[in-house]
């Protein structure tokens, strides 16, 4: 096997959670990852292939996946075993603050002279915090990596100007940190993403190991797939540390940079010859305008896959593009995430529109054909009580009753939680929109993931809502959303006695992991871990609904991806 010039390891969020008593809560409920978020960052795909470009040998290992998928696996063992001049981190979501300084760690007590490279929306984040742990060699800042990183390796291989670096933050040999400026910002992509399906899958067969190449735990039997339409957004959801305002603040982009409509539509080809599973294109088709999108989906739409396609939307849709939609991508699913039923909270967050313009969408895209609209409700949102989310609920109600229980309709709801993300523009200026940060630095956040509950986790409290009252509502509603579709038929009842049973146990253990706090005794902790561990890895239903039927997804047989393994 090829010995790697790097290897870029994905983190559990914390190590080692199999040995911790940790009711996560119902924080990765409308994802494919479990709790653990162990899905790597499709980053680290595009930084691997466009290195393989530059001449140097890339391997992903998914540390969080093989801890999740073997109780027995010895993550500390592998971690030794493995070989490499470089080993990268993702520090992209802030849920993995522990695990990635754990994993971080483990690197450096076996191989001192290895360099770690951390990178991420977090990394970019608290890139100056970072280097208060000695094992951090290197930061690289911003939303786009590859040529940094593709300089940054030259350096460290073949000798060069660590100074040179574009968005480079690192150590000299005294210890002292310096900055590099965050200067490359690309708004072309050309060059990126170009080949990285077929190299993922070329690099799984050359390491010989498909298990560290997963996106996530339950992929072979669910292969979701997700296409990128570009690097940034134009949106200001005011919670959200990917927004217009966070990428300008903590990446220095002032735009997004769009893929071309041909990239986007080659990724849904070439994933179609790897498998039969939904493709999820990321991001509002018409944030590059109405032309971009129309040209998109004519693509789309001349390509004929047999894959389910997924598309998001940012704001209601006019009929007539519901209908190209249609056209292009038959029996497409739909998100939108009105965030509330309330107008004025659903303003508050930065979301301009009203419940006419919503229904007008979902209406037009059942018309188109769609055969599934997901709509994502939140709680932890400016002006919003627990009586609001209640009132929520009921607005799920009657949205099922307009249309008739169509099962094409699916409401959701969620806690923002962990974490309020940094850079968020309730982040930077909570008062500003009600919120209370409780801890805003690494290391809180760090301590912060191991409290025994998601309750203690969450960094935030609002004006209307502190953190027991989140935990309380997210589970009422969780309760009576999930009764309300049991009684409209969209959900099986066996499928809804399983998920009250799950909501009513995590809602026990919640208080009595309360009681344990408050009794200063927490090695009882020890004794509810069986039970706190059923919750957390069982499928919450909303998760097992958002699946596509399953019956006829099935990996393409190996022939075609032995063709992609010899470039074909
Ligand atoms: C697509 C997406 C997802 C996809 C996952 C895609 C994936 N596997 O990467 C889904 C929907 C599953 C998802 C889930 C979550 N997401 Co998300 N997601 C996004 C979104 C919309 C786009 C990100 C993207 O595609 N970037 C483009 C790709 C190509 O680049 P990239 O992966 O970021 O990698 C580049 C750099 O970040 C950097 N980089 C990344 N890793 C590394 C590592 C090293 C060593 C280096 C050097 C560089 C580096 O270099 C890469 C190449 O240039 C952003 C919002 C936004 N507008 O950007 C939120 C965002 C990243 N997600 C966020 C969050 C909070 C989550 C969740 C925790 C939410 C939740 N509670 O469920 C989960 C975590 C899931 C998990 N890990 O299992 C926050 C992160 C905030 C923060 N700082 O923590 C964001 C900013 C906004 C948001 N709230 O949604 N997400
Ligand atoms: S949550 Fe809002 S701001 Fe964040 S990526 Fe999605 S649309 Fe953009």
């Amino acid at each position: 096997m090829p010995q790697p010039d790097l290897i870029l390891l994905h983190p559990p969020t914390v190590y080692d959670f199999r040995n911790k008593t940790i009711l996560y809560g119902p924080i990765s409920d409308l994802i494919p990852s479990s709790p653990i978020f162990e899905m790597y960052p499709i980053g680290f795909v595009s930084i691997a292939e466009y290195l393989e470009r530059a001449g140097y040998r890339v391997r992903i290992v998914n540390l969080a996946v093989r801890m999740l998928r073997d109780p027995n696996f010895d993550a500390e063992k592998l971690v030794k075993s493995l070989d490499s001049p470089v080993f990268g981190i993702d520090l992209h979501w802030l849920p993995h603050a522990h695990g990635a300084i754990e994993i971080g760690r483990m690197v450096k007590r076996h191989h001192p002279k290895s360099k770690l490279v951390i990178g991420g929306f977090s990394a970019s984040c608290y890139y100056k915090e970072l280097f208060h742990y000695p094992e951090v060699d290197y930061v690289l800042r911003g939303d786009t990596t590859e040529e940094p990183f593709r300089q940054l390796m030259d350096c460290i291989l073949k000798g060069g100007e660590t100074e040179a670096v574009p968005n480079l933050a690192w150590r000299d040999e005294k210890g002292e940190m310096h900055e590099n400026p965050l200067s490359y910002v690309p708004n072309e992509l050309g060059d990126l993403m170009v080949h990285y399906y077929d190299h993922t899958v070329q690099s799984a067969f050359r390491y010989r190991d498909l298990a560290n190449y997963l996106p996530f735990q339950r992929w072979l039997r669910y292969p979701i797939t997700a296409v990128l339409t570009c690097r940034g957004c134009t949106q200001n959801c005011i919670f959200c540390g990917g927004s217009a305002a966070a990428f300008r603040q903590m990446f220095n982009r002032h735009r997004p940079a769009f893929r071309l409509p041909e990239a986007v539509a080659y990724d849904v080809k070439r994933i179609s010859r790897i498998t039969r599973g939904p493709i999820f294109i990321l991001g509002d088709i018409r944030q590059a305008g109405e032309g971009y999108a129309h040209r998109l989906l004519q693509l789309l739409g001349e390509e004929r896959g047999k894959n389910q396609l997924i598309l998001e939307l940012f704001t209601p849709a006019s009929g007539d593009l519901l209908k190209r939609m249609g056209e292009a991508c038959p029996g497409f699913c739909l998100e939108i995430s009105p965030e509330s039923h309330d107008p004025e909270v659903r303003e508050a967050v930065g979301k301009h529109y009203s419940n006419d313009a919503l229904e007008e969408t979902i209406e037009g895209a059942l018309k188109a054909g769609c055969q599934r609209v997901d709509l994502f409700f939140m709680i932890g949102l400016p002006k919003q009580t627990p009586k609001s989310v209640m009132d929520t609920i009921d607005y799920c109600g009657f949205l099922l009753d307009k249309f008739q229980g169509d099962k094409r309709v699916s409401p959701f709801i969620a806690p923002l939680s962990p974490f309020l993300d940094p850079g968020s523009l309730a982040f930077e200026h909570p008062e500003r929109y009600g919120y209370r940060l409780l801890f805003r630095g690494l290391e809180e956040h760090r301590q912060a993931l191991l409290e025994p509950s998601w309750k203690y986790t969450l960094n935030y409290e609002t004006e209307w809502l502190d953190r027991h009252q989140i935990a309380l509502t997210a589970y009422e509603a969780l309760l009576r959303l999930n009764r309300l579709k049991a009684s409209h038929g969209s959900i099986s009842k066996e499928m809804a006695e399983a998920s009250e049973d799950r909501i009513n146990t995590a809602l026990e253990m919640l208080h009595r992991i309360d009681d344990i706090v408050a009794s200063g005794q927490k090695e009882q902790l020890s004794q509810i871990k069986a039970t706190v561990d059923w919750v957390n890895m069982s499928p919450a239903c909303g998760k097992k609904e958002l699946e596509l039927p399953t019956a006829f997804i099935k990996l393409r047989p190996l022939r075609t991806l032995w063709s992609l393994v010899r470039g074909r």
